[in-house]
């Protein structure tokens, strides 16, 4: 039996955070010896916002590198820049045809994102659901592998999907979004009520993958926490100790049953040192294997052209059959 596909993928929009880690790329890892996968740099979905155009086309090389040395295997893997695949942009306009401005009214990431770029709030910004859904149905991918903030845009691709089938008959799979229970969302070290978030301007927020180990233990240091200093999970009333102990588990593969265990009596300087351990040792050779990788861009080229190369294989001809679908002369 084909292996069912998954497609998804990040911006390359900032430098990646262990919420980008902990909330996507960990579980790629871990499904790709199960499914035919698709990973893009989504570097086109990074256009919505104003970028020096050098500092994005190191960035995306740097989201690859990120990607490599947090062990995803080119071999298994299909790993490509989206820009690199037509079908997405071609895509992205006739599902645009199909989705209506109400649909797109609705979408909370959005508003969101008006209130943080005020000054350019881009029709790209607007419709960028109907990109990431153009990404999802080139692939006629099953799964999507997501961190929670993105539910709302596989539900608008679900129903972009099944619009275009219930008038063209079965084109697209209706995909599925992948959405861990633990460490779909990462909060902020300051303010534990909002998302770690890349483009965040307070950087004790935020751990980047590529932090010293002095920065990453400083930052939990200063983490906010309660009063009660008691390492207690209540996602309610200790936000902030319950982020530490999401980050703390799911390193360390504990629950948070035993993880209150382990720090009955102890308090939150002893768990906050032990948190930012367990963090600069899984980050510690990711990095390694990260700055190597980025001095060897021959490298780096060879995996994203040999991915664009699959990639294009399969989105052109899922491409090729809407195009017909819907009545345009398919020049192959
Ligand atoms: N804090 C998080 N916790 C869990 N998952 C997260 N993801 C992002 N932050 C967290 C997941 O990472 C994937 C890639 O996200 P993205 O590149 O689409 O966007 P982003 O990292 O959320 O950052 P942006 O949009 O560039 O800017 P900010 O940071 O300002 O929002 C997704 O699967 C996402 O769920």
């Amino acid at each position: 039996m084909d292996k069912k596909v998954i497609l998804s993928g990040i911006q390359a929009t900032g430098n990646l955070t262990l919420g980008n880690y902990l909330g996507a790329i960990r579980n790629w890892i871990q499904m790709q010896d199960e499914y035919d996968c698709y990973y893009m740099i989504a570097d086109l979905h990074s256009l919505t916002v104003r970028n020096e155009p050098e500092v994005l086309r190191k960035r995306a090389m740097q989201v690859l590198a990120i990607y490599l040395a947090s062990g995803l295997d080119p071999d298994k893997n299909t790993i490509f820049l989206q820009s690199h695949v037509d079908a997405h942009t071609k895509l992205n306009w006739i599902l645009n045809c199909y989705t209506y401005m109400g649909e797109l009214n609705r979408m909370t990431q959005f508003k969101d994102k008006s209130a943080k770029h005020a000054d350019n709030i881009n029709s790209g910004l607007f419709t960028y659901p109907v990109l990431m859904a153009a990404d999802i149905l080139a692939y006629n991918a099953d799964l999507v592998p997501v961190g929670d903030d993105q539910r709302q845009h596989l539900e608008i691709t679900r129903d972009i999907a099944e619009r275009f089938n219930g008038i063209y008959g079965e084109t697209f799979v209706i995909p599925e979004a992948y959405i861990a229970k633990q460490g779909a969302r990462i909060m902020g070290l300051q303010d534990p009520t909002a998302k770690m978030s890349k483009s965040s301007t307070n950087l004790n927020d935020v751990i980047f993958l590529t932090d010293s180990p002095d920065d990453i233990r400083k930052k939990f240091k200063k983490a906010v926490t309660d009063s009660e200093n008691c390492v207690r999970y209540d996602k309610e009333s200790k936000p902030g100790v319950s982020n530490l102990m999401t980050i703390y588990g799911l390193i360390e593969g504990k629950s948070m049953d035993e993880i209150e265990k382990e720090f009955v009596g102890k308090g939150y300087g002893d768990f906050k040192n032990k948190t930012a351990e367990v963090v600069v040792k899984k980050v510690q050779p990711l990095q390694e294997k990260y700055y190597e990788l980025l001095e060897n861009p021959e490298k780096l080229r060879e995996i994203y052209e040999k991915g664009a190369k699959k990639a294009r294989k399969r989105a052109n001809e899922i491409v090729n059959e809407v195009y017909r679908k819907v009545g345009l002369i398919v020049d192959e």
